[in-house]
């Protein structure tokens, strides 16, 4: 009896040291939530639940997640973080690594977790994600986290908010109406999917706190009022304990900090996060930017409240990243054997729309999603960037090379950009400027002997960063802004690494029936070329391209900048509209030269409008009249596209 016992007690100890496998099977349908208190909207739930579940796994372990596509939209998982190393198919972006989920269908996400630390997992199909399909996903490893000392664990996420749903939004930045590309600014912050959260604490207790901003757009600060922080790990690589007061997280980066509660207390304290303000176009009077929640020692005591200081965005100053040191010490990679540069810029197209663009090319989605070219190619075509389309800023790397990548932003704005498959070695990041600086290699003498490595890195407006890894891990990766909406804008360049190493590995394992069922109930051709020419390999005749440019001379920024004064512009609106439709029924009529400039007018006013309506001063009733306003531009434009 007593060795039966013994025998018992081994054979779990053994149990709980072997790796495991996680078997999920998440359901994605519509539910209705109220996350900020203020509005109902639509959210995508896992089996009729929201907010999604934290999925924990130890280092080691398997996953299995079947995803049952129960939406009317199709859909995919992206797991932020995860390198998926010899699994490049279960990486998620559409048209990257695979073909659209389509409604009705599943898929099955299966890959080992080599990996420690805070991850997260989203939809990478569009901007879904803002409809709230996403969640954290943390490994744990007791040997890593023994270099720690913590007594328990809290997860945080944070978030911006909108009461539109993902479709809306795209389609209000994508429009012909947004000339200069503003993004749609969140109604309000989540921090745990709801508002004030409170957090009861134990004094003289040290929590590992894991925050991850998942937020589709703004940057967000987090402090502890009168607390200091030790952060100890950053998008999943664990650090030498750096002591902070605040924290900034662009969309898509995390960090664990440590958190040592006081011995005794006499009231709580605010746990504060606020968003960067700085990204916003305008400041709606009634957006709450900055939150306030509670770390309660006692609820007895008094509640901690939004101080006015707090509101200052500009006085606060959040730990730099650059200070922070891996664990491992791993130092500055050699010189690169490949430097890619890209120039980012933004710019409309003959469309109207504003885009977004890497050295003068917007990322257009291929026909063929770009891992199914590469594992279709023939052998002495796959390390052809061409073949990867002309529009998807594909770049070939050889196996083991030292790769430099170096945004040159030429944008007013930041931008957090994400490398799937890496956690590379951020070598540079400049300050912002109001003119564009390029990166010079020659000029910078003073990288930083350890670097840190993250995932998601920040470019600052009109300023450059510089990252380093080594292209160890055969695979398509998609390096993109993960502020969505500028994704949407084309915001993303290709990186085909080690091709024919990616095959090689390929050869061995069979791509699963239902990865390619994907692509066939979703009706996404899988084999050849971006243009889906499997015999013609340099043929991209029909390939998917960005729209023509602007005719000659004509810039919307230099025209949006002659606008006369609202009231003139009332005025010609009113003179346009009828003439554009008294004479829009005889279509002839209207000569194509005066058809564009009754074109450049509306959008003139319509931006007007735009910028009024963004302004908190207006009256409720002159804010109606410019929705009206452009609502009727909207119209008279759709007319005017059914004539051409
Ligand atoms: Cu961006």
């Amino acid at each position: 009896m007593v060795l039966l016992v013994t025998l018992g007690i081994i054979a779990m100890a053994v149990c709980q040291a072997a790796a495991k496998t996680h078997t999920f099977f998440y359901e994605t349908k519509w539910i209705t939530a109220n996350p900020d208190g203020v509005k109902e909207r639509r959210v995508i739930s896992f089996n009729g639940s929201w907010p999604l579940p934290t999925i924990e796994v130890n280092k080691g372990d398997s996953v299995q997640l079947h995803l049952i596509n129960g939406l009317d939209v199709s859909t995919s998982l992206h797991f932020h973080g995860l390198l998926q190393n010899g699994s490049n198919h279960m990486d998620g972006p559409v048209a990257v690594t695979q073909c659209p989920i389509p409604p009705g269908e599943s898929f099955l996400y299966e890959f080992t977790v080599d990996q420690v630390g805070t991850y997260w997992y989203h939809s990478h199909s569009g901007s879904q994600y803002s409809d709230g399909l996403r969640g954290l996903f943390i490994v744990h490893d007791k040997e890593v986290e023994s270099n720690y000392k913590f007594d328990k664990e809290l997860v945080f996420s944070l978030s911006d908010w909108y009461h539109d749903s993902s479709e809306v939004l795209v389609q209000k930045q994508l429009s012909l109406y947004n000339p200069t590309g503003a993004e749609p600014i969140p109604q309000n912050t989540l921090i745990n999917d709801t508002k004030n959260i409170t957090f009861e604490v134990e004094p003289d207790t040290t929590y590992l706190i894991r925050i991850a901003n998942i937020g589709i757009m703004s940057s967000q600060y987090l402090f502890f009022e009168d607390h200091d922080i030790d952060i100890i790990e950053v998008d999943g690589v664990y650090l030498h304990p750096a002591r902070a007061s605040m924290i900034y997280l662009a969309v898509g980066q995390r960090m664990s900090v440590l958190l040592k509660t006081k011995s005794s207390a006499s009231r709580n304290f605010g746990i504060v996060h606020a968003l960067d303000i700085s990204m916003l176009d305008a400041l709606p009077a009634d957006l709450q930017y900055v939150s306030v929640n509670q770390l309660v020692y006692d609820k007895s005591l008094p509640d901690a409240t939004l101080k006015k200081e707090w509101l200052d965005i500009d006085s606060y100053s959040p730990f730099d990243d650059f200070e922070l040191r891996p664990l491992d010490d791993e130092p500055l990679l050699p010189d690169p054997d490949h430097r890619i540069e890209v120039v980012l810029h933004m710019e409309n197209l003959g469309d109207g729309v504003n885009y977004a663009f890497f050295n003068n090319y917007t990322y257009v989605a291929p026909k063929v999603p770009t891992l199914l070219t590469a594992l279709t190619a023939p052998k002495e075509y796959v390390s052809n960037a061409r073949i990867y389309g002309s529009n998807t800023n594909s770049f070939v790397l050889n196996y083991g090379d030292v790769v430099e990548l170096v945004v040159n932003n030429e944008d007013d704005n930041k931008h957090p950009f994400h490398l799937h498959g890496h956690q590379f070695q951020t070598i540079v990041r400049s300050d912002q400027y109001d003119d564009p600086h390029h990166y010079d290699p020659d000029a910078e003498t003073d990288l930083p002997e350890i670097p840190v490595r993250r995932d998601t890195m920040i470019v600052e407006g009109n300023g450059h960063m510089v990252l380093r890894f080594e292209a160890k891990n055969p695979g398509i990766w998609f390096f993109h802004c993960h502020l969505d909406f500028h994704l949407e804008q084309g915001l993303a360049l290709t990186l085909i690494e080690a091709p024919l190493e990616l095959q090689e590995q390929f050869a061995s394992k069979e791509l699963p029936e239902y990865f390619l069922h994907a692509c066939k109930a979703s009706e996404t051709p899988y084999k050849g070329n971006a243009a889906a020419n499997t015999k013609h390999w340099l043929d991209l005749t029909g390939e998917n391209v960005q729209p023509p440019p602007l005719p000659d001379g004509f810039t919307f920024k230099g025209y949006v900048a002659l606008a006369a004064c609202t009231v003139v512009a009332l005025y010609g609106l009113k003179c346009i509209y009828s003439y554009g439709m008294g004479d829009l029924n005889k279509s002839e009529n209207v000569a194509a030269d005066e058809r564009r400039m009754i074109r450049k007018l509306m959008l003139k006013l319509n931006e007007e409008q735009r910028e009024m309506l963004s302004s908190s001063t207006s009256t409720v009733k002159k804010r109606e009249e410019m929705r009206q306003m452009i609502e009727e531009l909207e119209e008279l434009d759709k007319r005017f596209r059914e004539l051409e």
